[in-house]
């Protein structure tokens, strides 16, 4: 079955996290992702978090499956060559490279425009146009200029960062949107354009309910949030909500059975206004469908701690396997913490390829989060990521074209590292 994104040649001039998260889809999509590497250096993480000497490691190996890898020095003069005929085959340009990389490098967005004006140049920095547009941005930099941190934990403790990666692989997301899109543009327009995704912005994009609340603070306190019940006053900004459930609807994370030893039993519980009749049922109050305070929404609001008591009182009696069973006939929705051993753990999820078991000549097996977008007409096959180089030759002669002499000479000019690894 052809892949959506066949034919379609990425230069994919990524690294860390947030630009080979965006690259791994197009190549998941069908796209040949052609990853260029430092010689004898390549991605840093492929040298991160070691757990195997030797092999790459899992930093690298899950963010880089379906690609190819050249090792290309794009500040020797003979690499500039072979990148500028890169970039008249590809069809897009990816990179994540810190603010004037790619300039000093002497490949601006005018220039590769310049040499093939239908490429669609993909970049993401930490921020945009602006005072900080010349930073440096990791993870966690992007979570706190982004809102989310601020947003984030309880009201009496610090911000928190998230454990999703909404700063790299959520920007990741987005640009992959912006890649496609400007596929789709230039097959009626016939030329490229420059896609730009700023890190504070895509972490924003995903805080937005957050800048929603920032606003209807004019307007008086917000009253789904717990502090509202418990009569603690707001302040100016948007403040940390716990584990408040975002949507008006109150939620809690309540203790299951055997939490006193397992960190992660625990369920996420919603009292949504639809079911307040059964759950007061299933937790044994059934006149609190009826009492006078507990009968409609705004009257919970001052006993919400009083009421995710007692429920938790019930969920603690049961694990959070059964809270599930028992509450989702009922459409009491309720979510149990999984841990991630857990998830590693369930035969469903390799089912459906959204967990993946990839060989790796280095490492052996090992478990991969595999694609979660799933096309009925596209369906993704996941590849192991390419050893560092190990398909240098190979593009240089089947992409560009380049004889065996003119390898000779690239080889010799030191452009590439060695080309007998494929
Ligand atoms: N051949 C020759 N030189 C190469 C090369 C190649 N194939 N690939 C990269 N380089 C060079 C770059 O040109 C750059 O050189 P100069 O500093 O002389 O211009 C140098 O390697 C380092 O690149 P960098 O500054 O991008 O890398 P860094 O490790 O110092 O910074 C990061 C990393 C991620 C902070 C920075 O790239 C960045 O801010 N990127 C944008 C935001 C981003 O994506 N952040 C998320 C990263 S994931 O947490």
């Amino acid at each position: 079955m052809m892949k959506a994104l066949e034919g379609v040649k990425v230069l994919d001039f990524t690294h860390v996290q947030s630009g080979p998260t965006c690259t791994q889809i197009l190549g998941w999509f069908g796209a040949d992702v052609i990853k260029v590497e430092r010689p004898g250096v390549g991605d840093a993480t492929r040298k991160q978090l070691i757990d195997k000497p030797g092999a790459d490691s899992l930093y690298f190996t899950m963010l880089n499956h379906n690609k190819r890898s050249i090792e290309l020095n794009s500040k020797n003069e003979t690499g500039k060559e072979v990148l500028t005929r890169l970039i008249k085959e590809c069809d897009v340009l990816v990179e994540n490279f810190a603010p004037g990389a790619l300039d000093r490098m002497g490949f601006s967005w005018e220039r590769v425009h310049e040499i093939n004006p239908r490429i669609i140049m993909a970049s993401i920095k930490g921020f945009g146009p602006g005072k900080y547009e010349d930073c440096k941005v990791y993870e966690n930099v992007a979570q706190c200029a982004g809102g989310s941190a601020s947003t984030t934990g309880f009201l009496d403790g610090p911000p928190l960062v998230t454990g999703a990666q909404i700063g790299d692989s959520g920007t990741g997301l987005h640009l992959c949107l912006g890649i496609v899109t400007a596929l789709f543009h230039r097959e009626k327009s016939g030329v490229g354009q420059r896609v730009s995704v700023a890190m504070q912005d895509s972490v924003l994009n995903l805080a937005r309910v957050k800048m929603r609340d920032q606003q209807r603070l004019d307007a008086g306190p917000l009253k789904e949030y717990s502090q509202f019940g418990e009569g603690i006053p707001f302040g100016e900004a948007t403040p940390r909500a716990g584990n408040d459930s975002g949507g008006g609807q109150p939620g809690r994370i309540l203790k299951c059975k055997g939490w006193e030893t397992d960190p992660n039993a625990y369920t996420y519980f919603i009292i949504q206004a639809a079911v307040w009749e059964k759950v007061c049922d299933l937790i044994g109050e059934p006149n609190w469908k009826t009492d006078d305070g507990f009968a409609s929404p705004p009257e919970r609001l001052d006993k919400l701690n009083q009421i995710f008591e007692r429920i938790e009182a019930w969920t603690m009696t049961k694990t959070k396997f059964e809270v599930m069973d028992l509450c989702n006939p009922l459409d009491i929705p309720v979510g149990p913490i999984l841990s991630m051993k857990e998830i590693a753990e369930d035969e469903g999820l390799y089912d459906t390829g959204t967990l993946v078991k990839v060989d790796h000549p280095e490492r052996g097996e090992y478990i991969s989060v595999g694609c979660p977008i799933k096309l009925s007409a596209s369906p993704v096959d996941v590849t192991r990521s390419p050893l560092l180089g190990e398909h240098t030759l190979e593009i240089l002669k089947d992409v560009l074209h380049y004889d065996d002499s003119e390898i000779n000479n690239i080889v010799s000019s030191g452009a590439v590292g060695e080309v007998n690894k494929s």
